[in-house]
């Protein structure tokens, strides 16, 4: 990516007008968020902007959301909010991104500098005139921030910008209103592009090389950060040149092809394929490639075996070893220099993997059995599946999908809700790819408004709500399935886009597989968006969730 200053005049230019263009030159061009009297000067910059379009969301959340799939595809995203009512409804969703390791510069609107040195008291404030309650609340979900003033202005976005890469997590960006209107004050500074100490660099290598060197056997992780980052190709160019096998995590779902020869399964704990186990627990050196995330889902309650001490991580901007830390050597590096190595032995070949057959008749209710397969045999090449925290991920992360699916889930925040407006980001983000949402119908009805934006800005999503009657993932996270406070208000799923002003749209409520395959049809041939509300059973739940079923005091500990 390119990344350079705006060219004009930089003392004639705006604040806000200045702040959108530097933002431009991110990559970024669209801006998703929801307007706000003291975020006007933004809203204005980026409606003037021809480079960067307004995206408006239901609300503040959704558009954190929205961001946060937009960013895992382009590398970064903006969203715009207001003083404290719109900055802290998208909290949850910055935090989830800062979770995650998703670029979103947050900007958000404050009070004028004049009103705030007068203390007065404002609306979006708790009437005490301070204006400093919120800045600290929306900066902690977010890796570094700025309050940006015309003096400051460009010297604080170059350090937010290279330090939010660094880190690649969210930056939050505050401009008062009348400073927002200002002209910027020049200052002569250059875009700062992160890069490897080359003496650090040299020595991670040299002890990586070593450790292959002697290792009897060695196993790669993909770990998210290489997806986020966008840097398949380059991974997947290292794992060639090592000739080891791979794992990844539910958090990796597809990050490079499960058809890849090398690949050897997921890792989930005393879940995985006895052989991904044995290849993973019994290896010599892990070669953990971005940082994998070992927490209690991705490990399937911290069962199986790891050993820590086998592993070498490369982090985003270190590689520890062990207990030693080498600073200041990039990720993309280290996979250039991995890419130049030969194998000492043939590659890895595991057993190819193949897709599950689809089962059940047209006449036959839709069983969890015969859905995940669906799924599995509905998607091909070029799709990006979006999918939510609940039962869904649970079936359709063991699935084994073709090679050119990209998966983008939430597991560690797994904020339900997240998946619509993430869709929808994603699809903003990248339209020469068809994205499709995979959700449960009680995640849905937290952000299923935005389905109204996919509508109005063009996004053909093809939807698929899994309506269950209530929440099936929490009745099997409990002893008793039956509590109330796991059901759901009974919506027409399916009447929704219609109500949300997406009349072009294809829907459909799907009770048996015939309607079901029809349905799926029908939305893969349509160019417009479709909505498919898939009725399953109360119980019905993936393999995966009944073994977790019966894994509660293991998940979480036992009654003390
Ligand atoms: C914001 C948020 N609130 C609550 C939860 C707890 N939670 C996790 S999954 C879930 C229910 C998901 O139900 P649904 O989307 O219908 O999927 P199902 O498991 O029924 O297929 C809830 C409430 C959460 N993860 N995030
Ligand atoms: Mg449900």
């Amino acid at each position: 990516m390119t990344k350079k200053l705006p060219k004009k005049d930089r003392s004639a230019v705006k604040v806000a007008d200045y702040i959108v263009e530097r933002l431009a030159a991110e990559g970024i061009d669209h801006c998703f968020g929801v307007a706000g009297d003291y975020v006007f000067p933004i809203c204005d910059a980026v409606d003037s902007s021809a480079k960067v379009k307004w995206i408006g969301c239901a609300n503040e959340l959704n558009a954190s959301y929205a961001a946060d799939g937009y960013a895992r595809i382009r590398g970064a995203a903006m969203l715009a909010t207001t003083y404290g009512v719109g900055e802290l409804s998208a909290i949850n969703g910055v935090m989830g991104a800062k979770a995650e390791r998703s670029l979103v510069f947050h900007v958000v609107g404050m009070p004028s500098y004049q009103n705030q040195r007068l203390h007065k008291i404002a609306h979006h404030t708790l009437g005490d005139g301070v204006y400093g309650n919120f800045v600290e609340l929306s900066a902690g979900a977010a890796c570094c921030h700025a309050v940006i003033n015309p003096e400051n202005c460009v010297v604080e976005m170059e350090r937010v910008i290279a330090e939010a890469h660094r880190n690649n997590q969210p930056a939050y960006i505050a401009v008062p209103s009348d400073y927002a209107q200002s002209p910027v004050v020049p200052a002569d500074v250059k875009p700062i592009v992160p890069g490897s100490n080359q003496a650090a660099l040299q020595k991670a290598m040299s002890i990586i090389a070593e450790r292959i060197k002697k290792a009897k056997s060695i196993v790669a992780f993909v770990a998210f950060p290489i997806s986020r980052l966008g840097l398949q190709k380059e991974a997947k160019k290292a794992i060639e040149a090592l000739g080891c096998p791979f794992v990844t995590t539910l958090m990796e779902k597809c990050v490079i092809g499960e058809g890849h020869p090398q690949f050897a399964g997921m890792y989930v704990g005393a879940v995985s394929e006895p052989k991904t186990r044995q290849i993973i627990e019994g290896a010599d050196l892990v070669l953990d490639l971005g940082g994998v995330n070992l927490n209690d889902i991705t490990t399937a309650a911290y069962s199986g075996r790891l050993d820590l001490s086998r592993f070498v991580t490369v982090g985003l901007d270190d590689v520890r070893i062990g207990d030693k830390v080498i600073a200041n050597v990039r990720l993309e590096d280290i996979l250039s220099e991995l890419a130049k190595l030969k194998p000492s032995s043939a590659p890895y070949k595991g057993k190819p993997q193949k897709l599950a057959p689809v089962n059940g008749k047209a006449s036959d209710k839709i069983t969890m059995a015969a859905l995940y397969p669906r799924y599995a045999a509905f998607l091909r090449a070029g799709d990006t599946v979006v999918l939510e925290t609940g039962s869904s991920s649970l079936g359709v992360t063991p699935t084994i999908l073709p090679d050119g699916v990209r998966v983008e889930a939430q597991v560690l925040w797994g904020s339900i809700g997240w998946a619509t407006p993430a869709a929808f980001g994603v699809a903003l983000a990248d339209p020469s790819r068809r994205t499709i949402l995979i959700t449960g119908e009680g995640s849905h009805q937290l952000t299923a408004n935005d389905i109204g934006a996919m509508g109005r800005f063009g996004a053909n999503v093809i939807v698929f709500v899994l309506n269950n009657n209530g929440y099936l993932i929490e009745r099997a996270l409990e002893e008793n399935p039956d509590w109330t406070y796991n059901d759901l208000a009974p919506w027409n799923y399916a009447e929704l886009p219609k109500a949300l002003g997406c009349e072009d749209w294809y829907t459909a409520r799907v009770t048996t597989l015939g309607e079901l395959d029809e349905a799926m049809k029908a939305a893969r041939a349509g160019k417009t968006g479709a909505y498919i509300e898939i009725i399953g059973g109360k119980m019905d739940m993936p393999p995966a969730l009944a073994f977790a079923h019966g894994q509660l005091k293991a998940m979480y500990g036992d009654t003390p």
